[in-house]
C-alpha cells in the first residue's frame, strides 16, 4: 500500500492461517472440520484481536509515559457497524487474510456477514463519532469515546405487508470478540435522594448528597485501531448493574419505600437505546443513562488524573478536554462543577473556571423539538444536588446577562438556563454553550445559522465562542473497505496516498475526459451494481436492471428529509408512462433505506406509501421496464456499505435549514453518485468543491424558505396551480395502492395540506421534477455523467474525517500527537 507512514504488523498468509487454526483450537475449542462459518469468524477475529492487543498496550503505556493531554469524546451514540474487516483494513491485513482462509476453504467476504453490526446509535450524530474515533487513532491523537453498552441496540426492521415492524436487536448474543470487560475500573454513581445543609465551625456552607441509590458501572473496551496499526485507541463503554451498596440514609428518613418504587431498576439504564432522533423524549430512564455514562466517564478520567497529578487541580483542564457530542452529555458540566465545589472543596470561581477550560459542545441540530429540555421537577428527584448547582450557574450567568443588556428582562428570559414555562424546564443548549469554551455547529450554514437564529444573543455575548467544524467520514471503511474495485482502480491511477491524505483524490481530475479512465471507472460502477441488485433480489425478491440509474435515498425517515418528496416525484413519473406508454426516460430505479422513530406515526406512514407504491409499480408490467421501487429494509451500516457503491443518484432533498450537515452526502458522492439536492447543509460545501456542473441543485433556499413562510406560505396555491402535482397527491389518498382501504395513506395527504405542508414539500416539487428530468438527460450521455462521477469522487477530498478531526484538534482541542513505536 502507498501510505508511507504506516507500519506494522508484520504477518505472512501462513502466519495467520496459523493464528487462525490456533484460535479455533483453543478459544473456540473445536476445529477445521466442525468449525461453521460462525466459528471462523470467531477465530478469525481472535486472531486479529491478538494483534490488536499488542498495539493496545503499547499505546497505552505510550500515552501515560508521556502524560499527554487527550480528547475524551462522550457521545450517548456510537454507531459502529462492523469491526473485523475494518481492523483488517486498518492493519492492512485484508488481502493477507482474504489469502490465507481461502487456503482453509473459507471466503473472507462471504465470512465477515456473520458479524452483527454494533448499532449503539440511531444515525448521522452516531455514525459521526464513529468516524472520528476512526480519525483519532489513524492520526495518533490521544483519546476515548466514551458511551453507553446497550445491551440492545437500534431496533431491526422488518417489512410487513409494507409496514415496519420493530424487533429487538441482539449484538452481543452468541459472544462480542472485540470487547474486554475491565471490572478493575467500576465505578458507582448516585442518583435520588436529597441534599443536606451543614455549616462548618466558620459558618462556611457545605452541602451533602445523600443519595437514594447507587449503581455500578461496569466498562466495556473497544479498541479503536487506527489506520496503519500504529496507534490503538479505546471507545470505553458502561453497563449498568445493580449494586451491592444500599443507602440506610434514605431508609433511616423514612424514604425507603418510595425510593424503591420509585426508583428504576439499575439494570435497565442500559438496557436499551432510545430509537427516537430529532425529537426529545422526556423520559425519566433516558435522563438517567445520560448521567449514568456522563458521570462514570468523569469518575474515570479524574482517578487516572489523580494517578499523575493528585489533589492538584489546576492542571486538569491542560491534560483534559471534554466534547460533548450534542446535550446529551450536557449533565457532566454540573457533575464537574460537583465534584470540584463538594467533593474537592475549591471555590465556586476556581471550579467553574476549570469546568469551562475543560468542555466544548457541538450542536447538531436547529429543529426545535430536538432541543432538549429537562423538566426541572424531574431533574429535582432524580439529581437534586444538580439541580441546585444548575440554578447557582443560572443565577451567576444572569447577572453577566444583566451587566451585558442592564434591565433587559426580554433577553434574560430568552437567555435563561431556566425555562420559566408552565412546567419549569431547564434548558441544556443554554447550559451547554454557558458551561463551555468552544460551541460548533457541523456545516458551514448550520453554523452560520446556529450563530445567527439559534444562539444570537450568546454569539454577542461571548464573541469567538461560537464556530464551525464541517463533519466528514473516513475513506478508509467509506472507501477503501467499501468498494474494493473502486479503491484498487483509483490507487492504480494515482497511487496509494488518498487513503490517508485525501486531497490526493484531486490527482483524478486529470483523467475525468478520458475516455479509457471513464470507461474503467464505470465498469467498476456497473459491478458494483450488478452486486447490489442480486442483494436485492436477496432480500425482496425484486429484480433490477443495472443497466438503469440506481437512485439512493439513505437516512432516516423524517418529514425534513422529505422522502415524500421523492415519493411523489415517482408518482409523476409513474403517471407519465401509465398516460403516454413512450414516455422517453431512461430506466430508473428508486432505491430506499430508513428506519422511522417507533412512535412518529406519519413517519411509518410514508414507509408504508413507498412500500405500496412499490409494489404496484414494480407488478405492473407497463411501466416495469422503466420504472422500479425498492425499500430495503433494515438499513444500518453494514447495508449502506453495500448500496453506497452502487449508486448512481445521490438524494439529498431535505428543506433548507434543516439538515445540519449530512454525512451519507459526503459517502455516496465519494463513491461517484450525483448528487440531487438542496442548498442545505454540506451539500453547499460538496456543491463548491465539485462545481455547479456537477451536481443538481433544485429547491429554496434558506433565504427563500424564510420569505416564503413569512408571506404566509399555503400549500393548496400549489396543489391547484400543479395539475400533476394535484393528482399524484390525489393518487395517494385514492384505494388505488390500497385495495379495499382507501384512506390508510391520508394522513400524508392532510400533512401536506390542511396541514399547512410545515417542510414545503409542494413549494420545491416542480423544481425538484425539473432538476430530476435534467439528470435523466445528463446520464444518457455517458461520457458526460462518466466525467461528472470521476469529478465527484476527486473532489471530495476536503471531506475526510481526518480534516474534521485536525481542525477540532487545531481550533478547538489544542492536542499533540503522540507517535506510539
Ligand atoms: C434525543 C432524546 C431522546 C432520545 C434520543 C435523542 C436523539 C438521539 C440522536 C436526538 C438526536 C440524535 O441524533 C441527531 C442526529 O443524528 N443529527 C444529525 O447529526 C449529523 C452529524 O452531525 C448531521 O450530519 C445531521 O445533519 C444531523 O441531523
Amino acid at each position: 500500500q502507498g501510505a508511507a507512514t504506516s507500519v506494522s504488523i508484520q504477518l505472512d498468509k501462513d502466519d495467520f492461517k496459523q493464528a487462525v487454526i490456533r484460535n479455533l483450537h483453543r478459544t473456540l475449542g473445536t476445529d477445521e472440520n466442525k468449525a461453521n462459518k460462525h466459528a471462523w469468524w470467531k477465530a478469525t477475529s481472535a486472531a486479529m484481536q491478538e494483534l490488536v492487543f499488542e498495539r493496545l498496550r503499547t499505546t497505552q503505556k505510550t500515552h501515560y509515559l508521556n502524560d499527554t493531554r487527550a480528547v475524551h469524546y462522550f457521545s450517548a451514540e456510537f454507531l459502529m457497524g462492523r469491526l473485523l474487516s475494518n481492523n483488517m483494513h486498518n492493519f492492512e491485513l485484508f488481502d493477507t487474510a482474504k489469502r490465507a482462509l481461502k487456503e482453509l476453504g473459507v471466503d473472507l467476504v462471504d465470512m465477515l456477514e456473520e458479524e452483527p453490526d454494533m448499532a449503539l446509535g440511531n444515525g448521522g450524530l452516531g455514525r459521526l463519532a464513529a468516524c472520528f474515533i476512526d480519525s483519532l487513532a489513524t492520526m495518533e491523537f490521544p483519546a476515548i469515546g466514551y458511551g453507553i453498552h446497550y445491551e440492545h441496540g437500534l431496533f431491526r426492521q422488518e417489512i410487513r405487508n409494507g409496514a415496519q415492524i420493530e424487533r429487538p436487536d441482539s449484538w452481543r448474543d452468541y459472544g462480542n470478540p472485540w470487547e474486554i470487560c475491565r471490572p478493575e475500573s467500576i465505578q458507582q454513581i448516585s442518583l435520588y435522594g436529597y441534599v443536606e445543609t451543614k455549616y462548618d465551625e466558620d459558618g462556611k456552607i457545605h452541602k451533602e448528597w445523600h443519595p437514594g441509590s447507587i449503581v455500578t458501572g461496569v466498562p466495556w473496551d473497544i479498541p479503536i485501531v487506527g489506520y496503519g496499526g500504529k496507534t490503538v485507541n479505546v471507545l470505553r463503554l458502561w453497563q449498568s448493574q445493580s449494586s451491592e451498596y444500599f443507602n440506610w440514609d434514605v431508609f433511616n428518613a423514612g424514604g425507603y419505600v418510595d425510593a424503591q418504587r420509585e426508583n428504576v431498576e439499575s439494570e435497565t439504564i442500559s438496557k436499551v437505546l432510545y430509537p427516537n432522533d430529532e425529537t426529545e423524549a422526556g423520559k425519566e430512564l433516558r435522563l438517567i443513562q445520560q448521567y449514568f455514562f456522563s458521570a462514570c466517564s468523569l469518575k474515570d478520567i479524574i482517578r487516572r488524573y489523580k494517578r499523575v497529578h493528585g489533589d492538584d487541580w489546576s492542571r486538569f483542564a491542560e491534560q483534559v478536554v471534554i466534547q460533548l457530542n450534542d446535550t446529551h452529555p450536557a449533565i457532566a458540566i454540573p457533575e464537574l462543577m460537583r465534584i470540584l465545589v463538594d467533593r474537592a472543596e475549591l471555590s465556586w470561581n476556581v471550579a467553574w473556571e476549570i469546568c469551562t477550560q475543560t468542555f466544548a459542545y457541538t450542536n447538531h441540530t436547529l429543529l426545535p423539538e430536538a432541543l432538549e429540555k429537562w423538566p426541572v421537577r424531574m431533574i429535582g428527584k432524580i439529581l437534586p444536588r444538580h439541580l441546585e448547582i444548575i440554578y447557582e450557574i443560572n443565577h451567576r450567568f444572569m447577572a453577566e446577562v444583566d451587566a451585558k443588556w442592564p434591565g433587559n428582562n426580554e433577553i434574560k428570559a430568552k437567555l435563561s438556563i431556566i425555562e420559566e414555562s408552565n412546567e419549569k424546564m431547564v434548558r441544556m443548549g443554554n447550559l451547554s454553550v454557558v458551561g463551555s469554551f468552544a460551541v460548533n455547529g457541523v456545516a458551514e450554514i448550520h453554523s452560520a445559522l446556529v450563530k445567527s437564529q439559534l444562539f444570537p444573543e450568546f454569539n454577542e455575548l461571548y464573541p469567538g465562542k461560537l464556530t464551525n467544524v464541517t463533519n466528514g467520514i473516513t475513506p478508509r471503511r467509506w472507501l477503501k473497505a467499501c468498494n474494493p474495485s473502486l479503491s484498487a482502480l483509483i490507487t492504480k491511477k494515482i497511487g496509494g496516498d488518498w487513503i490517508l491524505n485525501l486531497d490526493k483524490l484531486d490527482d483524478l481530475s486529470a483523467f475525468a475526459s478520458n475516455k479509457t479512465f471513464q470507461n474503467q471507472f464505470m465498469k467498476v460502477k456497473q459491478q458494483n451494481k450488478l452486486a447490489l441488485a442480486e442483494e436485492i433480489k436477496k432480500l425482496t425478491g425484486i429484480i433490477v436492471d443495472p443497466k438503469a440509474i440506481f437512485d439512493i435515498q439513505i437516512k432516516r425517515l423524517h418529514e425534513y428529509k422529505r422522502q415524500h418528496l421523492n415519493l411523489l416525484h415517482i408518482l409523476a413519473l409513474y403517471r407519465r408512462l401509465l398516460q403516454d406508454p413512450d414516455y422517453d426516460m431512461h430506466p430508473r430505479v428508486f432505491i430506499f433505506g430508513a428506519k422511522a422513530a417507533p412512535g412518529y406515526a406519519l413517519a411509518k406512514t410514508i414507509i408504508y406509501a413507498i412500500n405500496v407504491v412499490a409494489d404496484k409499480i414494480n407488478n405492473d408490467s407497463r411501466v416495469n421496464e422503466k420504472l422500479k421501487v425498492v425499500f430495503l429494509p433494515n438499513y444500518r451500516v453494514s447495508l449502506a456499505e453495500k448500496m453506497i457503491p452502487a449508486a448512481d443518484v445521490s438524494q439529498q432533498i431535505s428543506t433548507a435549514g434543516k439538515e445540519a450537515s449530512g454525512t451519507g452526502n459526503m459517502k455516496l458522492a465519494l463513491n461517484g453518485a450525483i448528487t440531487i439536492g438542496t442548498l442545505d447543509g454540506a451539500n453547499i460545501e460538496i456543491a463548491e468543491e465539485v462545481g455547479e456542473d456537477n451536481i443538481f441543485i433544485f429547491g429554496l433556499t434558506v433565504d427563500e424558505v424564510n420569505e416564503t413562510l413569512s408571506a404566509g406560505y399555503n400549500p393548496y396555491d400549489y396543489y391547484y396551480s400543479n395539475e400533476e402535482l394535484k393528482a399524484t397527491i390525489d393518487w395517494l389518498d385514492s384505494d388505488y395502492f390500497t385495495p379495499g382501504n382507501p384512506h390508510a395513506l391520508s394522513s400524508l395527504k392532510h400533512s401536506l395540506l390542511e396541514g399547512g405542508d410545515p417542510y414545503l414539500v409542494l413549494a420545491d416539487f416542480e423544481d425538484y421534477c425539473k432538476a430530476n428530468l435534467a439528470l435523466d438527460l445528463a446520464y444518457r450521455d455517458k461520457s458526460k455523467w462518466a466525467k461528472m462521477a470521476i469529478l465527484n469522487t476527486a473532489k471530495m477530498g476536503k471531506f475526510t474525517s481526518d480534516r474534521s478531526i485536525k481542525d477540532y484538534v487545531e481550533r478547538i482541542w489544542k492536542l499533540d500527537s503522540c507517535q506510539v513505536k
